[in-house]
């Protein structure tokens, strides 16, 4: 059996997450259309007959100076320790650019670890952009195999992971086989509530929302369980925002959290009880970042 630790790197919306998921075809990492929704360092698990591949999603790596972007990249490059494959995704519809250039030199200099790129989106690709991807790839990692695939429509996925696989030292699984993610349930719903928020907010709410599960009650007898989460906003302001007019904006987070958060309990009764908090400022807390930011 082959076994081997894969983290995956790219810019913000290079669609890190999205993979992940098609791989290991369970909703593994939240995905949204704005850049830096991942947080968290998080564990999707692929297992067949070939073996087992054991990712780490990462945020998307983000050159700035702010406490809480410096966070997501410590974040991600303590990931690339200690794995035995690096898959670097990059989205060829937008130019390489600055960003892509500094992930390309940090990977570069990194030689104890093979390194697989992947191009990602294939599905809206032109020619000429694939070109473009691949021979700034070629220039950067000459040694590194590059593969094109589209992890929302999942194509070339299946080469992905022979080339993954081919890569992988042999060893025994390091989780059982029906494993798909290692995340306490509270991160998983807090995640989902998460991921409606931000894809049900405007332009400047997502990254000043994180969502916090206080209570998960069962009631074994009853078959029933219960749920209390607060979205957490930066600013007084910002409340009104997630709340909606008449409450139009909550429900519908409510609703849409429902449908999945009812499939990691299909067989009891849910009830989540979603409040809106405001916690001034908490991007600059580093406690609270130690916390949030694993
Ligand atoms: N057309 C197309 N869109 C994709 C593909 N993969 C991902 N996307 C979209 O790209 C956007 C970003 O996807 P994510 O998976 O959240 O990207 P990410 O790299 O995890 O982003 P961060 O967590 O912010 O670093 C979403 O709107 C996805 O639906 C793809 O293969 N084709
Ligand atoms: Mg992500």
């Amino acid at each position: 059996m082959k076994c081997a630790t894969v983290t995956i790197i790219g810019r913000p919306s290079a669609g890190k997450s999205t993979l992940v998921n098609t791989i290991c075809e369970a909703k593994v990492s939240i995905t949204a259309r704005t850049p830096q929704t991942t947080r968290n360092a998080i564990k999707g698990i692929y297992t067949d007959s070939r073996g087992q591949l054991v990712f780490t999603d990462t945020p998307g790596y983000h050159t700035s100076d702010k406490q809480f972007n410096k966070r997501l990249q410590d974040v991600a490059l303590s990931a690339l320790e200690d794995s035995d494959i690096i898959l670097y995704v990059i989205d060829a519809s937008r130019q390489p650019g600055e960003e892509e250039e500094a992930i390309a030199g940090l990977l570069s200099k990194i030689t104890k670890t093979p390194v697989i790129c992947g191009i990602n989106k294939a599905d809206i690709l032109t020619e000429i952009q694939k070109e473009t991807a691949t021979s700034f790839l070629q220039k950067q990692l000459p040694a590194s195999p590059v593969l094109t695939f589209s992890a929302q429509e999942d194509t070339g996925i299946d080469e992905l992971l022979i080339t993954l696989f081919s890569h992988a030292p042999e060893s025994e699984p390091l989780y059982p086989e029906e494993t798909f993610t290692d995340q306490p349930l509270e991160f998983r719903i807090a995640e989902i509530i998460r991921e409606k928020a931000i894809r049900l907010s405007r332009e400047e709410l997502p990254h000043s929302i994180f969502v916090e599960v206080s209570d998960l009650e069962y009631n074994e007898e009853e078959s029933k369980v219960w749920v209390r989460a607060f979205i957490n906003v930066e600013r007084e302001s910002q409340k009104g925002m997630v709340v909606g007019k008449g409450g139009d904006n909550i429900k519908k987070i409510r609703k849409e959290s429902f449908k999945d958060i009812k499939k990691i309990f299909p067989d009891l009764q849910l009830t989540i009880d979603l409040r809106v908090k405001t916690q001034e400022k908490w991007r600059q807390d580093s406690g609270l970042l130690d916390k949030l930011l694993t």
